[in-house]
């Protein structure tokens, strides 16, 4: 064992690129293993890796951590982007859960039928520039920090400029309405942890192809 943390998942984003997010972002280096067929996924179930039969695993400090706000928040802890008390943790979930709430159209998007795309498209526009980007702008300006919370880098700014990404490759101009978020994305892209992962050669994975869509059907059965 080299120590590093072991994630299990497919060779794309699904829900382990928020966990990639965070770890690169906190400066740790991990390992990947990727299922590529349903033996693999149902050997991890036959010898008790999963428990409850479900990706993301993160194997970590003696554990196998599954489910994906679990992991994300055992990890947040660890690594101190998770608030200096209570309070700064309640609100950095309450962002989290809301990001993550707004990426959830992006992660269903790939499995969704052709003639829905439109539609989705236009669902994520609606809620991306009239319910979630608005709050995060307004935080910023607000409080004239550079991160939302406590003025330090958390688990919600890395959450945070995940989504933004995310959303700018399906809506290229979804910021132009906002100069904070625009800031925001440039001063994070600039935090060294997470300049290394925006750049080519990095774990971080391409937006799910047909190929990756045929994987997660073929591992999943669905
Ligand atoms: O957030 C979590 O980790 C869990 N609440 C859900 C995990 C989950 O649904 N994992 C999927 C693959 S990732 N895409 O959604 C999974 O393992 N599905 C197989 C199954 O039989 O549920």
């Amino acid at each position: 064992m080299s120590g590093k943390p072991r994630l299990t998942y497919l060779d794309g984003r699904g829900r382990m690129e928020s966990i990639r997010w965070l770890l690169a972002a906190a400066g740790v280096e991990f390992e990947e293993v990727y299922l590529e067929t349903r033996e693999q996924y149902e050997k991890l179930i036959k010898d008790g890796h999963l428990m409850f039969h479900q990706v993301p695993l993160v194997e970590m400090d003696g554990m196998k951590l599954v489910q994906t706000r679990a992991i994300m928040s055992y990890i947040a802890g660890k690594y101190n982007l998770h608030g200096k008390d209570l309070k700064e943790r309640a609100l950095i979930d309450m962002y989290v859960e809301g990001i993550t709430d707004l990426m959830q159209m992006i992660l269903v998007f790939p499995f969704s039928p052709p003639e829905a795309k439109e539609k989705n498209l236009d669902s994520l526009k609606d809620r991306a520039i009239n319910r979630y980007f608005p709050v995060f702008e307004k935080v910023l300006k607000q409080h004239g920090q550079d991160f939302l919370v406590g003025n330090k880098m958390s688990w919600a700014d890395v959450q945070l400029i995940e989504a933004i990404l995310a959303v700018e490759e399906k809506i290229p101009a979804v910021l132009s309405g906002f100069p904070q978020l625009q800031a925001f994305k440039k001063r994070m892209s600039n935090v060294p942890t997470i300049k290394k992962f925006l750049q080519p050669g990095s774990p971080r994975k391409p937006p799910p192809d047909e190929r990756y869509v045929a994987t997660v059907k073929r591992v999943f059965k669905m």
